[in-house]
């Protein structure tokens, strides 16, 4: 072959490639990615309550594929969140907490975070809301760990995840002894003035634009986070006199470790525990509104979800776009006399998971697998057809959305604090303290884990199959190093 045919075919090769890529990276699938903070399992989907009233999830359900037992890597916002962007697990990088600016941890340096990898990979990324931890503004507070790497654009800016929202004219309105943040009340503005109001409209601009290549949008739904301000008409969807309480069995603590009451105490505010001042009116009215301000900000939450679904359709890109919608994790309002999160309890491990893959999954499907947040990185990325990150501890949940039936045999684990960890499998639940006390609770018989069965010979075999999922490494606390606060 002489020279200028071997330029000539070298040429014309490496113009092939160039076409090729560009070629894959124009059919590679838009991904809608929407995140719901401190949403438990009250959703249509999951029938967490029976008077949840969420008929844009549903709607997302009847599109795609529901997990009916994901499970958070951590009960708390920041954890949880540096866990699923990263895809590294808190007992490998030692972020237990919401004071660890994750960014400035050792062990994470140079992984590339679910949207920078998206980003690196040819993704245009925009951002809006509460993705990455954050902390409501204002002029004393922290504003969040934001990876400002990975995005071409974000509202309300790089450094602010979170917009300003009215609130009501005197704090806390529902008369609670805790923290101005514990708090329930209508609000007079309209949907769209509301932070999330706010955050959707833009997010709503992106999934309109006009623009070629693959996009990752990223909405971050900041309701049903407290304080629950809504305005009225969510209320009104959920009235008081008929709101139904969840289930409590008296003596529902006689059976678990000292350490796990302990470990919920200290999440409570002095001088009195949350259920304690729940229950002091005992005629249940606070309690009651205090369910109904959690449902009312569901709903609310539902219709924000609701303009993303309706945007996503009049773009015309809905063909080609994965939607996924997560939560961090889930909330007590009451069951164990618990309120908030931080618990190993499935009340707050247990989230509300939906994916919408077109051409993979099937329409109104759902699988009852346990699955991790931890694995939505590695499904994303093989869902795009990119290569996966070596660093990733989740695994693809590929298999289980091209078939729901699909064998599945794994316990998902989520942790709660150095050496604290819950493992689920299909039927159980297992939980060890660092201290070495256990629960165990077939969810099969008792949904509601009212019955520790950790002592009972008969369950041994299944302790320690789910023993064996226990993470092989705790990596000790990374030190705190913000003055963040909220959770
Ligand atoms: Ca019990």
């Amino acid at each position: 072959m002489n020279k200028p045919i071997a330029l000539l075919t070298i040429t014309v090769v490496l113009a092939a490639v160039s076409v090729a890529a560009q070629a894959q990276s124009a059919n590679r699938p838009d991904v809608l990615f929407i995140s719901i903070d401190d949403l438990n399992d009250w959703v249509g989907p999951l029938g967490g309550h029976p008077q949840a009233k969420t008929p844009n999830m549903d709607r997302m359900a009847e599109l795609g594929m529901v997990f009916t037992n994901a499970q958070a890597p951590s009960m708390l916002c920041n954890p949880s969140r540096t866990a699923l962007m990263t895809g590294v697990r808190p007992s490998t990088s030692g972020v237990y907490g919401n004071q660890i600016d994750w960014r400035t941890v050792e062990r994470l340096q140079g992984i590339p975070t679910l949207p920078r990898y998206f980003r690196n990979e040819g993704y245009r990324t925009v951002g809006a809301g509460k993705l990455f931890h954050s902390s409501t503004y204002s002029p004393q507070a922290f504003f969040g760990y934001n990876d400002t790497t990975a995005w071409d654009a974000y509202f309300p800016s790089l450094e602010r995840q979170l917009p300003d929202e009215v609130g009501p004219p005197n704090r806390p309105a529902n008369g609670s002894p805790f923290s101005p943040n514990f708090d329930w009340s209508p609000v007079a503005t309209t949907d769209m003035a509301m932070g999330d109001g706010q955050i959707v409209t833009w997010s709503v601009e992106q999934i309109l634009a006009a623009d070629d290549g693959p996009r990752f949008n990223a909405v971050g739904i900041y309701r049903p986070h407290l304080p629950w301000y809504v305005p009225q008409k969510y209320l009104d969807m959920h009235p008081l006199d008929d709101i139904v309480l969840p289930l409590v069995l008296a003596n529902d603590l006689d059976d678990i470790p000292a350490i796990a009451l302990q470990q919920a105490q200290g999440n409570d505010m002095p001088p009195m525990g949350i259920h304690e001042w729940i229950i002091e009116d005992t005629e249940n009215i606070r309690w009651k509104e205090g369910v109904q301000a959690y449902l009312a900000s569901v709903s609310f939450a539902d219709a924000m979800l609701g303009h993303l679904l309706d945007a996503l359709e009049r773009s015309g890109r809905a063909e080609n776009t994965i939607i996924v919608l997560w939560s961090d994790h889930g909330w007590h309002l009451g069951e164990k006399a618990r309120w908030r999160k931080r618990t190993l309890w499935r009340e707050s491990t247990r989230v509300p998971l939906i994916i919408v893959a077109p051409g993979v999954t099937h329409a109104g499907s759902q699988t009852s697998a346990p699955v991790s947040l931890l694995d939505l990185f590695p499904t994303l990325a093989e869902l795009a057809g990119l290569k996966l990150p070596a660093h990733l501890e989740g695994v693809s949940l590929l298999p289980l959305l091209k078939d729901p039936t699909t064998e599945w045999n794994r316990a998902v684990v989520s942790t709660n604090g150095f050496r604290n960890h819950a493992v689920a499998n299909a039927r159980y639940r297992y939980i060890r303290y660092a201290e070495g006390s256990e629960e165990l609770y077939d969810l099969a018989s008792d949904p509601n884990e009212w019955k520790n069965l950790a002592g009972d010979p008969q369950f041994e075999t299944v302790r320690a199959e789910l023993a064996r999922w226990l993470p092989k490494h705790d990596e000790p606390n990374a030190p705190d190093n913000t003055r963040a606060t909220t959770q």
